[in-house]
Order: structure tokens, then C-alpha cells, then sequence
């Protein structure tokens, strides 16, 4: 007989937990002192649900954060990653190559999107979707000046955009916490966000007001010229900020816009990219190609970090102009292409082509729809906007207290077992797309019964 995991003596995980330090540690993007006074630690997770060190479940709602697509403990990722390690742990990737990182580059090329040239199916490695983001902006810069657009150096955000934590991408990043303490790149500037209540509140999928908030991009031609911006970036959906949709016919027309002025358009997938909203990237749902995207996350299943940058061919020829001895873009990580975060991809993509989970959102999403606008109704809800399999619910704000209505929700879920996602007064949810409608109705009663305890 095997005995597959330790045997859950309660009393003596419990105890463990009570005397672990937790004082080393700084914790990213947490309340430290609030934490540790009170904390909460996942100890294991095997499909939709993750366990605590008590041994409690907590089904994830959020997919970790918005990367384990293919649900928890994968054991082909494991065995991809075990065997990656004894076969060759790491090589630098600097005037160097190894074969998987050439191996999980096809293999991502087969599934990018776009049709012939303006297929992104050149791909830059890196660590993390921050990496990317600013692997990005650096390598539109660079092909601007590489195509004598040398004047071509100012980056375009958007309000209510988040781009990891890199200088790049809390430049155009618009979430004024991340930004207001730091230094930015220079000559930035930003479209309005398109989220608005008013007009489009409860909308299932995409919302019908606000395509006109794509002109905001003239409007910075006209103030800044067309000569002095390389590109634009925005997430096609906005996960991080709340959950928020582009309106119908908004993409569109900034990629209109763009090719007008000769800005590259760059699309951050880093949440939406590996099925989220139910085709493999958010473009394809949108029927809108960006010149440049960035992914990370669900590349590797959260398992392992990675991130890559998607280029369309014209941005590497560009680069490629000089003599055949230059290095076209300066820029590259350590990391950038590990071999395991390889092994761990290309397990990984084996698992969303063998149980079709880049598509499977678009099977789930009616059902996610309709469960979760049932919300409607409930105690301080204001808001419910759904697409593929994401959700954000917003919440009346207490007077004074923006944020602690959804922090008291997080908790008092994550105790009743749910885990959510919050930002401000917006819950966030974004399941792994694994998910069953069992886990679905799971998820919303969980949440139903914690929007009624809640103050
Ligand atoms: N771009 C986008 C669109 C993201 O959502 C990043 C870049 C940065 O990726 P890294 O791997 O550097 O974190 C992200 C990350 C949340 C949450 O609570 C979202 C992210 C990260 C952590 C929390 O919604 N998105
Ligand atoms: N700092 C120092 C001193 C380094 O030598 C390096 C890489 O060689 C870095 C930072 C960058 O690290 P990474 O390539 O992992 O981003």
C-alpha cells in the first residue's frame, strides 16, 4: 500500500502554523502587519480546490491569480518539470540556445493568433507578465527607431490599466497607488477608461456604450503628434482593475486609429491570453489583431514563472535590418527561456489541446452568465459584468471606506471556503477553466450567502 499524502493530523498542522515565524517574509502587495496578525495560508491544492493548513478546502475562484487555467497539481507539468530538471536544469540563452526553448517557441507560434504576416508568431521569452510588458515597450521603441521613427519614444496607457510593476509598465499603467510614489518614464500620456455605470451596468458580455472612447487616441495625436508615440497598450479586458469589458466596437477602433498613425498597438493578454474568455487569446474574441502581446500566467499553468512576448514578423525584420553580426534588440533576462518554465509550457499546452480548455470558457460562459447575474439583487451589488469565465461584481462603496466591503467579503469567503479576487469595491472571479457547472453553482452560493452576511 502507498500512502499518497501525510496523514491530516489537524491539531498538529494547526500548531505548526501557530509557532512558524512569519516575520521574514515581505509579502507583494499585501497589508504585512494586517496579514500576519491574522493570516492565511494555502498548503496544497489538487483541481479546483485548494487546502489549507488545517486541512479546510477553499474551491479558487480566481484561478490563483488568474493563471492556473488547467486547475491545481497537473501531474504531467510535475513530470515534464521532474524530468526538464534531470535532463538539463539550466543554459544561458545569450549567443546560446537549448533545444526546448526552440521546441516551446513553435509550439506557441502554432496557436498565435493572426493569419499570415500579421501572425504574432514571434515569440521573446521572459519571467513574468511585468517582463513582458516591458520587453514590449522596450522592443516598440527599438523597431520605431529601427524603421527611422527615431522620434517615435512616447507610450500611450489607458486609466484603470494595469501592466505589472516594471517602470514601463506603471508608466502606462492607471492605478494611481501603484504610480504616485515612484518616477516615471517620460512623455507618457493616457486614454480615458471606458467603465461606466451609468450606461452599461449588468451587461453580459460586452457592453454597448463607449466605443467612442477610442477617439481619445486622436485627441493625443492631436496634443503630443502622431511622430513622437511608439505605441499604445491596453488590455483588451481590463482583469486586475475590476473586471472591465470593452465596449462594442471600441477595439476596433483604436486599432483604426493606430495603423492611421503608424502606433504600434499592443495588447496585454497576460490575463487574457490561454482561453480566459473562451477562444485562445482575446484578439481572436474580439476579432482584433495587435501588433505586439504579452502573456505570462497561463502559459505555464502558474506552475512555473514564465512570460512571453507575441510579435507580429514585421517587428523582428525590422530589427533585423543591419548587418548580420549585430544583436537587434539589447534586451533579454537571465531566465528568458528557461528550460523547465519550457518543459512546464509545452506540458501545459499539451493539457489545453488534449481537453480543449483554450475554448472550453466559451462552452461555460452561458451557464457563468446566467449564475452569476442571479446575483443581482443581493445586498450592496451595483454591478455585474460577465465574459468567458470572468466576473466582476462591484459593490456600493461604504461612506469614506472605499475597498472595505469587498476586503470583509474576501475574508468571510476565504473562511466559508472561496477564494475571490478584490480590487476596491469589486470582486473579481475567474476560475480555472476546468471548472464544472457543480463548482459554478458552488462559487455563487458560497458568494450569495457572503454578500448577505456582509455589513
Ligand atoms: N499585465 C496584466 C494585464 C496583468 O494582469 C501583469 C501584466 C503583470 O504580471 P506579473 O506576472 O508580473 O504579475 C498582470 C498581472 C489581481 C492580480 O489581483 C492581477 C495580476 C497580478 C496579481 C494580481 O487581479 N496581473
Ligand atoms: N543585476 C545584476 C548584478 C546582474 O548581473 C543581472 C543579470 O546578470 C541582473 C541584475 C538581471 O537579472 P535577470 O537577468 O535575472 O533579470
Amino acid at each position: 500500500m502507498t500512502v499518497a499524502t501525510p496523514p491530516k493530523d489537524l491539531s498538529s498542522a494547526k500548531a505548526l502554523q501557530n509557532t512558524r515565524s512569519l516575520e521574514s517574509y515581505w509579502m507583494p502587495f499585501t497589508a504585512n502587519r494586517q496579514f500576519k496578525a491574522s493570516p492565511r495560508l494555502l498548503a496544497s491544492a489538487e483541481g479546483m480546490h485548494y487546502a489549507t493548513e488545517d486541512g479546510r478546502k477553499v474551491i479558487d475562484g480566481t484561478a490563483g491569480l488568474w493563471c492556473v487555467n488547467a486547475g491545481h497539481g497537473r501531474q504531467q507539468i510535475t513530470q515534464a518539470v521532474e524530468r526538464q530538471l534531470s535532463t538539463l536544469d539550466y543554459a544561458p540563452s545569450f549567443q546560446m540556445g537549448h533545444p526546448i526553448a526552440f521546441d516551446f517557441a513553435e509550439r506557441l507560434a502554432e496557436i498565435a493568433p493572426g493569419e499570415g504576416a500579421a501572425k504574432l508568431d514571434r515569440i521573446f521569452f521572459t519571467g513574468s507578465g511585468s517582463e513582458s510588458v516591458d520587453t514590449a515597450l522596450k522592443i516598440a521603441i527599438a523597431y520605431q527607431r529601427a524603421i527611422g521613427q527615431g522620434t517615435r519614444t512616447r507610450l500611450i496607457g489607458r486609466e484603470r490599466g494595469y501592466h505589472g510593476v516594471g517602470f514601463g509598465g506603471i508608466t502606462v499603467g492607471g492605478l494611481v497607488n501603484n504610480r504616485r510614489v515612484f518616477p516615471l518614464l517620460p512623455g507618457a500620456d493616457h486614454l480615458r477608461h471606458t467603465h461606466d455605470l451609468e450606461r452599461n451596468a449588468y451587461s453580459k458580455g460586452q457592453p454597448e456604450h463607449g466605443a467612442e472612447l477610442a477617439d481619445d487616441l486622436e485627441r493625443i495625436v492631436a496634443l503630443h503628434g502622431a511622430e513622437t508615440i511608439a505605441a499604445v497598450i491596453v488590455e483588451p479586458m481590463a482583469g486586475s482593475t475590476g473586471v472591465l469589458v470593452p465596449p462594442k466596437g471600441y477595439l476596433q477602433r483604436l486599432r483604426e486609429i493606430a495603423t492611421r498613425h503608424g502606433i504600434l498597438l499592443i495588447f496585454d493578454e497576460v490575463i487574457t491570453g490561454f482561453g480566459r474568455l473562451g477562444t485562445p487569446f482575446a484578439s481572436e474574441f474580439f476579432g482584433v489583431m495587435p501588433d505586439l502581446m504579452t502573456t505570462a500566467k497561463g502559459i505555464t499553468n502558474g506552475a512555473i514563472p514564465m512570460g512571453a512576448v507575441f510579435a507580429s514578423r514585421k517587428v523582428p525584420d525590422g530589427l533585423m535590418a543591419g548587418p548580420e553580426a549585430t544583436i537587434e534588440l539589447f534586451h533579454g533576462y537571465t531566465y528568458s527561456g528557461h528550460p523547465v518554465a519550457c518543459a512546464a509550457g509545452i506540458a501545459t499546452l499539451d493539457i489545453y489541446a488534449d481537453e480543449g480548455l483554450l475554448t472550453r470558457a466559451a462552452t461555460l460562459a452561458p451557464l457563468w452568465e446566467e449564475a452569476l447575474h442571479s446575483l443581482k439583487g443581493a445586498p450592496h451589488v451595483i454591478d455585474i459584468r460577465t465574459i468567458g469565465l470572468v466576473a466582476g461584481i462591484e459593490l456600493a462603496s461604504r461612506p469614506g471606506a472605499v475597498g472595505a466591503r469587498a476586503y470583509e467579503a474576501f475574508v468571510d469567503c476565504f473562511e466559508k471556503g472561496l477564494l475571490i479576487r478584490v480590487t476596491g469595491d469589486i470582486i473579481a472571479l475567474s476560475p480555472p477553466l476546468i471548472c464544472e457547472p457543480s463548482h459554478i453553482d458552488e462559487i455563487v452560493s458560497l458568494l450569495r450567502a457572503a454578500l448577505g452576511r456582509l455589513a
